[in-house]
């Protein structure tokens, strides 16, 4: 039988459930990574399930979301993070080395191996053969602890690859064009797998750029072979012993296969206020760009920074123009600075930031009001930037560069110093430099090592057991594709707040509806609220805060027409119910403001079996006129009803 790449190393890390499409598997877990914007809470919950030292082949520790000093937060953040990595056996990769899953492709990521990560970007790994998938804290923290990585068995849509990229159009190109064949919704519950003859033409770092953004594909993970360019790269870092060989069989069949020319590819842009909404560079030529911002985890790379540095040498940026780099990693800097790119990259007035993920998040660099901001990242989501009415536009490092210098959308192949970007040959070694990365205390010496919290670090809040009905308020009513970024906004003001539930809860669905926390405070006292969302309800970041501050703020459940792969989890492990409509027809007949009652909704989840998935709602308006009584969908697995059954994934392990 013929095997795709993803089935090989799924059924090679199968501890329980069957490999059958659809069905509920859970994969044993050989890495885990953690950023410090979820990291706390994950630790937090690690040291809850009373695990000693994690169990995984390798789990690592970075920070490099919150590096913004403005206060002690984030700093005690890091140091509680730092203490509990040393402690209980995890890699702890400190300030300024670098974006997580930058660091992780250049110093830990292996082809073959699973990798589970409290972020959303996790499968970047994938360009290396990886299957890395991003997760919520608990789930991360459950895998640390040796429990295995629940997931549905995925449909696999293999993206076969011809051709080869012509000067100037560069690996965002190839991502953009697959968000607009699929959408924002088109990766939910699927696998991405590139395959064919183009792929040859990639070299890693361009295959992570592809795989990283395949997040905002929705999809569970996306992955290329592991190949001569894989060896090449690892033997770079100092890893070839990593490298195995691996592809998919010939003859191995796809879900769905969808066919892409390299040598057809234009530049592109994701245009406002989505990652699928693309249009050609060449439409949107001559418009005026305020702000350019490059690197991110998406594109910060040593190739992508030495095209850039190719373009800019010489040059000035443009006056009406701000642009701001942040190289991906300690590494890259020290090699753009080795090799006299850094000096082309200032000379021509970039404004070099710290290895971080930095304006990618809104910490800092927020555009000017009503900007045009281009950015080499991989979200464009509304109000992310930290400015509210700027227009984000997601573009290639060449596209971004040649912009900078226009001071408007300039199509890179038509930029006079576009000739330099097809100089860069991958070295045949890294820097290699891993001192920022502190090694845990040995098993004996753990014992004495104290875990240093600072006053900002709160309990999470717990659920409780899911009583026998619910009757709440319909606290909130939106529309389709929203993002965790809606539901809890990030940024400079609010990050800080990560570790801190009560506190960050003040800001859930600020960007949407500022008095939504008070409202769902009021209803907490009676009984509790219900959101109800559109389609792709929760798609975009991994944070589990999307559902704690919920949690906090007394939601029950959360009911719209689909979910996004990871909310849905976070919301599950934290004991909120998800429900979808039967018949979309069904959303216009809930209105904010009304009643809304779950009779027995205990017993419906305790009889939650495969295609009996049913549970009942009635909602009543004021004065009782409008009374209705709808169907909905209960698609959980059997873990799932016991977690809610429980009041989360943490209760039930306690039990
Ligand atoms: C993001 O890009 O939105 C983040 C910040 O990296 C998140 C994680 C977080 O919110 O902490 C992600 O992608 O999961
Ligand atoms: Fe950091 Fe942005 Fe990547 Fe998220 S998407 S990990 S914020 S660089």
């Amino acid at each position: 039988m013929a095997f795709t790449l993803t089935e090989k190393i799924i059924n090679a890390h199968i501890i329980s459930g069957e490999a059958v499409k659809g069905g509920e598997i859970s994969l044993k877990t050989d890495q885990t990574l953690t950023q410090d914007a979820t990291g706390t809470m994950a630790y937090l919950q690690f040291e809850a399930m009373g695990v000693k030292r994690v169990k995984t082949e390798r789990s690592v520790a970075y920070i490099d979301h919150n590096t913004l000093q403005t206060g002690y937060e984030n700093a005690d953040d890091h140091r509680y993070i730092g203490s509990v990595a040393k402690k209980h056996g995890i890699y702890f990769s400190r300030p300024g080395n670098g974006i997580c899953h930058q660091v992780h492709l250049e110093r830990f990521g292996k082809p073959g191996k699973t990798l589970i990560g409290s972020d959303s970007h996790t499968p970047t790994c994938g360009g290396i053969g990886m299957f890395a998938v991003g997760a919520g804290g608990l789930d991360v923290a459950v895998a640390m602890g040796g429990g295995g990585y629940h997931i549905t068995y995925p449909e696999i849509v293999g993206i076969k690859l011809s051709g080869k990229l012509n000067k100037y159009v560069s690996a965002k190109d190839i991502i953009l064009k697959v968000l607009k064949e699929l959408s924002v919704k088109g990766g939910v519950g699927r696998v991405i797998e590139y395959f064919g003859e183009g792929v040859k033409s990639l070299s890693v770092p361009e295959r992570a750029t592809v795989t990283n953004m395949g997040a905002e594909l929705g999809a569970t993970t996306s992955l290329f072979p592991s190949d001569e360019a894989t060896e090449q790269f690892l033997k770079a870092q100092g890893r070839g012993g990593d490298y195995v060989e691996l592809s998919a069989d010939e003859g191995a069949v796809y879900d769905k296969v969808l066919e892409i020319n390299l040598s057809e590819l234009v530049p592109l842009a994701a245009c406002p206020h989505s990652p699928d909404n693309i249009k050609s560079i060449s439409e949107l030529e001559g418009k005026v760009v305020n702000q350019v911002c490059i690197g991110s985890c998406t594109n910060g790379s040593l190739q992508d920074l030495f095209k850039v540095a190719g373009i800019l040498k010489g040059k000035t940026v443009h006056e009406g123009v701000d642009l701001s780099i942040a190289p991906g990693s300690k590494q890259v800097l020290n090699m753009l600075a080795e090799s006299g790119a850094l000096s082309d990259l200032i000379a021509a007035g970039a404004r070099i930031l710290e290895c971080t993920c930095g304006p990618c998040i809104g910490m800092g660099q927020s555009p000017v009001s009503g900007g045009v901001s281009l950015r080499t990242f991989n979200r464009n989501f509304l109000g992310r930037s930290g400015t509210k009415d700027a227009e984000v536009y997601l573009v290639s490092p060449e596209t971004a560069a040649a912009s900078a210098v226009a001071g408007a959308f300039t199509d890179p192949r038509n930029s006079d110093g576009a000739e330099k970007t097809s100089a860069y040959v991958m070295p045949e070694s890294f820097l290699i430099n891993d001192n920022m990365i502190t090694l845990p205390a040995d098993e004996v010496d753990a014992a004495n090592v104290e875990v240093l919290r600072g006053p900002n670090i709160k309990p999470f809040p717990s659920n409780s057991r899911l009583t026998e009905s619910i009757t709440a308020e319909l606290v909130l009513k939106l529309g389709d594709n929203i993002t965790t970024d809606h539901i809890m906004p990030a940024g400079a003001k609010i990050l800080p707040l990560r570790s801190n539930i009560p506190a960050i809860s003040e800001y859930c669905f600020a960007v949407v509806d500022e008095e939504f926390p008070a409202r769902a405070k009021a209803a907490k006292e009676k009984g509790g609220g219900v959101i109800v969302g559109g389609a792709n309800y929760g798609q975009g970041s991994s944070r589990e805060h999307a559902a704690l501050a919920p949690v906090f703020l007394g939601i029950k459940a959360v009911i719209c027409k689909s979910f996004a792969r990871i909310h849905k989890q976070n919301l599950i492990n934290n004991g909120i119910i998800p429900l979808t409509f039967k018949s979309d027809d069904d959303y216009v007949k809930l209105e904010q403001g009304a009643t809304i009652e779950l009779p027995f909704i205990k017993r419906e989840i305790e009889n939650n079996e495969k295609n009996q998935k049913e549970v009942t709602l009635r909602c009543g308006f004021k004065g009782g006129e409008h009374n209705v009584e709808i169907k909905l969908n209960c698609e959980i697995s059997k873990r799932d009803r016991d977690m809610l059954i429980a009041g989360g994934l943490l209760n039930m392990f306690k039990n």
